[in-house]
């Protein structure tokens, strides 16, 4: 039976997503407007939690701070939130798809582009305060370049955080309490784009003035077109409590960003990455809590049925996904799977408490008189775990 999604699950999409009318790099949009106030009656009904958005999906480029037709969005946006309870949990910007922007926000060579986006972010985060967002999301999309030579990379990455502090300290001074999520990208729209993959941000991210405010935002597609294991990048995410926020997508390999439905490419590993939000990891440690948030791009070839038929499906495969991570770690034989194959030892510390590299030398079973041959030859029991897994996710068990 298909599972039917809750408020209680927390699902939220991009304004940007159901609202997007398929304008691609070759063909014009198949899709009419969606205002956003329908955008927010109809992720209600089918059962979202929550609508997020970039400055320019709600507001106009271009509109004044001050004009009237800008508070007359923001009003009858505020009226369909409080008719359908939805929230807005998290808010972003966009600062890509103004020609302004051609060389990047933040690290634009152009010092007054700079000024211009920090500017822009500034009035957005108002707005997302007033619409009570706890999380800020950072997309660097044209952060970046073609041209090794035209941008000094160190000097760059000085700018980015140079605006990340700033946009901090004014999230403090304001009082808002945000918490800042940067997001990941190999590339695209850039030929090559700063801070590409998780690991990147989350190095970045040490470099900070308010570096505890600061987490990512990994969305599954962006790693893959890295080649990179989602779940793992997630995982390590988790490890430095720095998962404030996630992008659920699905991605066939290192191609273009192709924003499917989540699940619609690496099943096995969405499989994995359900399981790790839902379960957590075997060895316990901090969960996510966030919303669970779907960043993808209705196909080109539908109209608005099957806009909101593809809205369902990255809800109903998650709820299927989670229904199945729950009966493959609740199968006994899973459960004697895991022992044998040994993964709650990992979560045993290497030394005993106390123990000391002197103490380490002086253990004889840890190395003269360990069975080496043994540990060579002995199975791991991996493939009977996958086995298992695998049988749990077709629900032929
Ligand atoms: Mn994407």
């Amino acid at each position: 039976m298909t599972p039917r999604p809750t408020r209680e699950d927390k699902f939220s999409f991009g304004l940007w997503t159901v609202g997007w009318q398929a304008r691609d790099l070759f063909g014009e949009a198949t899709r009419p407007v969606l205002a956003a106030v329908e955008a927010v009656h109809k992720l209600a009904e089918i059962g979202a939690y929550g609508i997020t958005f970039h400055d320019d999906d709600l507001i106009p480029p271009g509109s004044s701070s001050s004009s009237s037709e800008r508070q007359r969005i923001i009003e009858e946006f505020k009226a369909a939130l409080a008719e359908t309870g939805l929230e807005v949990p998290m808010v972003t910007t966009n600062l890509f798809g103004d020609p302004v922007f051609k060389d990047g926000g933040f690290t634009s060579n152009d010092r007054s582009v700079r000024r211009y986006a920090v500017r822009k972010v500034m009035r957005n985060m108002d707005l997302a305060a007033e619409l009570g967002a706890q999380i800020y999301v950072f997309w660097g999309g044209r952060e970046g370049s073609e041209v090794d030579f035209a941008k000094d990379v160190r000097a760059a990455l000085d700018r980015y955080r140079e605006a990340i502090d700033l946009l901090a300290q004014y999230s403090i001074d304001r009082g808002y309490g945000m918490r800042f999520a940067i997001e990941p990208k190999p590339n695209e729209p850039r030929g090559d784009i700063l801070l590409p993959s998780i690991g990147h941000a989350l190095a970045f991210i040490n470099q900070l003035e308010h570096k505890d405010m600061v987490g990512i935002n990994p969305e599954t597609g962006h790693e893959q077109m890295a080649t990179l294991n989602y779940t793992h990048g997630i995982a390590q995410a988790l490890w430095e409590g720095k998962l404030f926020h996630i992008d659920l997508n699905g991605q066939k390999g290192p191609r273009y960003d192709q924003d499917q439905v989540f699940g619609y490419g690496d099943l096995i590993q969405a499989f994995s990455t359900v399981d790790l939000l839902e379960n957590g990891a075997p060895g316990g440690g901090p969960v996510y809590d966030g919303d669970r948030h779907f960043d993808y791009k209705p196909l080109r070839t539908e109209d608005m049925d099957g806009v909101w038929a593809s809205a369902r499906a990255n809800m109903e495969l998650y709820l299927t996904l989670r229904e199945r991570a729950r009966a493959f770690r609740a199968d006994p034989e899973v459960q004697e799977a895991l022992t044998a194959a040994g993964v709650a030892e990992l979560s045993r510390p290497t030394l005993d408490e106390g123990e000391t590299h002197e103490k380490l030398m002086s253990d004889r079973g840890a190395f003269e008189d360990y069975d080496v041959e043994a540990a060579r030859t002995k199975g791991y029991g991996f493939a009977e775990l996958q086995r298992l897994a695998m049988e749990h996710l077709l629900a032929v068990r």
